[in-house]
């Protein structure tokens, strides 16, 4: 069977149309922040990052996490089966927007667990997604990993909701 002229033309467009959406997919995974798009979400349970070699679970809470709440973010490593500590954790905060600049150094916890509090604000925008950045040494090397989450807004009558930095 010989293709008419009529439907090359239409697979052609078909073809730029199909070259036309991946561009502005990849435009728009480039602009989310650490090329965090599916990182793994901490919201309503705890993760595990898997960065080949090194395996990082990650637990946040009190759930639902709030803005202008203290929110505890815990990280322990393993490598190999053997739990490992991450040298120089250091764990950021960031969203689709500019919210201020959210670094917080990890501390040792009980268990082998590595942890920083954070007090975020809420995005005025009514975006709740936030990603996490785990920036850390390991055998003079340094990584990083990524996590995402939804902070929702604090409950009406606490007095913080709309009152930027307010604890
Ligand atoms: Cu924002």
């Amino acid at each position: 069977m010989k293709r008419s002229p009529r439907v090359a033309e239409v697979v052609l467009g078909l073809v730029l149309v199909a070259a036309i959406a991946a561009a502005f997919l990849a435009v728009r995974q480039r602009q989310v922040p650490g090329g965090a798009a599916d990182a793994p979400d901490v919201s309503r349970a705890d993760a595990t990052l898997d960065l080949g070699d090194v395996r990082i679970s990650v637990s946040a809470g009190p759930r639902p996490l709030l803005a202008f709440s203290r929110n505890r973010f815990r990280f322990r490593a393993e490598k190999g089966g053997a739990a490992v500590a991450l040298d120089e954790g250091v764990v950021s905060f960031t969203m689709s927007m500019p919210m201020g600049d959210h670094r917080h150094a990890l501390v040792p916890a009980a268990d082998g667990w590595q942890e920083a509090e954070a007090v975020l604000p809420l995005c005025p925008s009514g975006n709740r997604r936030w990603f996490g950045q785990l920036d850390f040494t390991l055998d003079g090397r340094a990584r990083s990993a990524h996590f995402a989450f939804d902070l929702d807004a604090p409950p009406r009558g606490t007095g913080a909701e709309g009152v930027p930095g307010r604890l």
